[in-house]
């Protein structure tokens, strides 16, 4: 098993201790911050599995949140020196109505942030209104939705429904992006995105791609 995996495994175990000895010495032999980020992600989502399976219980998927939270302590600033880009362009973010899952909205404010992006960040359980109010006054090119819950997606669909409805003829409308682990193509042609991506850092990509198109 190498490093990287060996680091997925240790998650899926919950086992913080190995976790963070293993991230520290995949750092100090030189491994990319971002592939030690996505090693982690993968290990969260077979924690995921276990509790769906449960073989773990709630506080499992917490003790996966503050493991993610240390990782993120130690790798930040190799994120950030891996990430800095000069792109630009206003993002709206939030995690939708009736969804407190925040880490991967976190990430992907970060993964926007780094490589330039202004963000304005509302929080979880933001509701449709509010998502309006907000891109009324900060005119975003870029509204990004995250949620991990099935019963999330019928509110991202209503957030898109309702921006789109009230933004309509306003220069520029966003583009609007979905992200989450529990997302897919299918997903996203629910809700009616433009984008979706079940990573941060393809997020910041495709969006930069389609800005790109648009100018
Ligand atoms: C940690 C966790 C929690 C923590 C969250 C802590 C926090 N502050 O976020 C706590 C304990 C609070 C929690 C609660 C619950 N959870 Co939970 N949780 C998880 C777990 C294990 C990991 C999620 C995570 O943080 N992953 C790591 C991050 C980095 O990955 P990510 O979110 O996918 O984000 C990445 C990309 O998707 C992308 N991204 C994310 N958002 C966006 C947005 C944009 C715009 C872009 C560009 C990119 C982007 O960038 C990130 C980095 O690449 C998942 C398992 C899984 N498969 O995801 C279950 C999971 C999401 N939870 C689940 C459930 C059922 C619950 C609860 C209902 C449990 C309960 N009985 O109470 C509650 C719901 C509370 C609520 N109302 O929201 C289910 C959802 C099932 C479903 N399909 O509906 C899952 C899938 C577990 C499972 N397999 O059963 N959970």
């Amino acid at each position: 098993m190498n490093r990287l995996e060996a680091i997925s495994t240790a998650v899926a175990a919950l086992d913080e201790k190995t976790v963070l000895y293993l991230v520290e010495a995949a750092i100090a032999e030189g491994n990319n911050s971002v592939d030690i980020v996505h090693a982690v992600q993968e290990g969260m989502r077979v924690v995921g599995e276990r509790y769906e399976q449960k073989d773990i219980y709630l506080s499992g998927l917490i003790m996966a949140g503050e493991i993610f939270r240390s990782v993120m302590a130690v790798a930040r600033p190799g994120l950030e020196s891996e990430l800095a880009g000069d792109a630009s362009g206003r993002v709206l973010l939030g995690t939708v109505a009736g969804d407190i899952h925040d880490i991967g909205k976190n990430m992907a404010a970060l993964a926007f942030r780094m490589f330039g992006f202004t963000v304005e960040d509302l929080g979880v359980d933001v509701p449709p209104e509010s998502f309006l109010e907000a891109a009324r006054s900060f005119r975003p090119e870029i509204v990004g939705l995250s949620g991990l819950l099935s019963t999330a997606f019928t509110n991202m669909r209503d957030t898109v429904a309702l921006l789109r409805q009230e933004l309509a003829g306003s220069d520029p409308m966003p583009v609007f992006v979905i992200g989450g682990g529990t997302i897919d193509e299918q997903v996203a042609r629910y809700v009616g995105a433009d984008l979706w991506t079940d990573d941060a850092m393809e997020g910041v990509r495709l969006c930069q791609r389609a800005l790109e198109n648009r100018r």
